[in-house]
């Protein structure tokens, strides 16, 4: 093992890249673990549906049910990664007392301190996001551009109590807390009024980050979305609209998913382009088939690419980057696991990569060379490197780790009725 990494290294190094340094700067970066993989987006407020437009398909057993059974797994997936975490809470997984219920406009800190605990243990942040779906409150489909002004001041609360929430996670962990606003707000079919819910929706939000919270330690976001299931003709939070939204409100940032797009649209391409205006920018990193449906995170083309274009931009501390997907058709553990695992071999990759050297290239005109160099990097010895990134992080490589997920399958997730 180490000889392999000794002579991928010296080939890495006769293009200008250190690998030695690469691995010592990933593993520090943080990458955001969306708790909502494990359960299908379920949460524990509510015993309804999944609605707001996105959807889990599969049935794979083993799913979990209760905040002790959800940190449990996510234990075990942190355990097979490697690389700094973060935690991804959504306001639907609320931990009450037994007996215990408030609504989300209600919602306070204390239901939360056991993700805080959670998140202490393990010496990680915490990111959150309010949950604008998934409740009888959405009226007619809208949320914080309804028409109706006590479901949408009803929404504003739960948005300003999200803020409170997020700074205490903020205080507590001491890592900053990014507070993502994503609503499924939309129309099936051709609208009358598409001006009159984006005025709502931009008034909504204004009055939500109106509630006082230290700019360093929260970090709104506001995500776009092109259209969603039973939303198919129009969405309130479209990408101008977030993007213009963002622009304009000092301290708000634009939310990139990656699944929210035209499906010719790469965000690997809006990434530069986003940060030539903003300080700071946020990532929800996905792999839709077709349309949004949140398969899986591979080690594909474009999350490759989004992760180049972090690192040769030079943005490693200017993207806050998490994942989102959820899959139920398959093992769950397994399922964030090798997406967690994706974004770091996509960022390790990326890092492994000799931009200035391309870069003057292009610069020079240099086409040619470049494509001839570009299609080279693709068959260095890049498993290598990443053994020995995992090794170097004390978890299983990849011929490994889905051992540990079949026994914990065996000893655990079987149990679950
Ligand atoms: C939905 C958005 C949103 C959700 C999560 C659960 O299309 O991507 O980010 O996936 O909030
Ligand atoms: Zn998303």
């Amino acid at each position: 093992m180490s000889n392999r990494y000794e002579s991928a290294k010296e080939m890495y190094a006769a293009i200008g890249v250190d690998t030695d340094a690469a691995i010592k700067k990933l593993k520090d970066i943080p990458v955001s673990l969306h708790c909502w993989q494990g359960d299908d987006v379920t949460g524990f407020d509510h015993d309804g549906p999944l609605t707001g437009g996105i959807q889990t398909t599969g049935n794979y057993p083993g799913k979990a049910r209760t905040p002790d059974e959800l940190m449990a797994d996510m234990d075990k997936v942190m355990s097979l990664c490697p690389g700094t975490k973060k935690l991804n809470v959504h306001a639907c997984y609320a931990i009450f007392e037994p007996g215990e219920f408030v609504d989300r406009d209600k919602l306070e800190p204390k239901h939360f301190a056991k993700w805080v605990e959670f998140a202490k243990k393990n010496n990680v942040g915490i990111d959150f996001n309010p949950t604008f779906f998934s409740h009888p409150n959405m009226k007619d489909g809208l949320t914080l551009s309804s028409p109706d002004e006590d479901v949408r001041k009803f929404w504003v609360e739960h948005g300003k109590a999200c803020v409170r929430i997020s700074q205490y996670f903020a205080e507590e962990t001491g890592m900053p807390c990014v507070m993502n606003i994503w609503i499924g707000d939309g129309f099936k079919d051709v609208p009358a009024d598409r001006m009159g819910p984006r005025m709502r929706y931009k008034q909504s939000v204004e009055e939500i980050l109106s509630e006082p919270y230290d700019r360093n330690l929260v970090k709104p976001c506001v995500e776009s979305k092109v259209f969603g299931i039973g939303v198919e003709s129009y969405t309130a939070g479209s990408a101008e609209f977030s993007l213009t939204f963002a622009a304009t409100h000092e301290g708000c940032l634009p939310l990139m998913d990656n699944g929210h797009y035209h499906p010719t649209e790469v965000v690997s391409d809006k990434i530069p382009a986003l940060l030539t205006f903003f300080p700071e920018i946020a990532l929800h990193i996905t792999r839709p088939i077709r349309w949004d449906s949140d398969h899986v995170l591979l080690f594909d083309d474009e999350p490759r690419e989004m992760a180049k274009e972090i690192v040769r931009c030079d943005a490693l501390d200017r993207v806050y980057m998490a994942l989102d997907y959820f899959d139920a058709s398959i093992n769950r553990i397994s399922a964030w696991t090798v997406g967690f695992r994706s974004w770091q071999k996509a960022m390790l990759n990326a890092l492994c990569t000799p931009h200035d050297k391309l870069k003057k290239m292009q610069d020079d005109g240099d086409f040619t060379e470049l494509m001839v160099v570009q299609e080279g990097l693709k068959t260095m010895p890049f498993g290598d490197v990443w053994a020995k990134y995992c090794e170097t992080c004390g978890v299983a490589g990849d011929e490994s780790w889905f051992e540990d997920v079949k026994k914990y399958e065996a000893d655990v997730l079987s149990k679950r009725a």
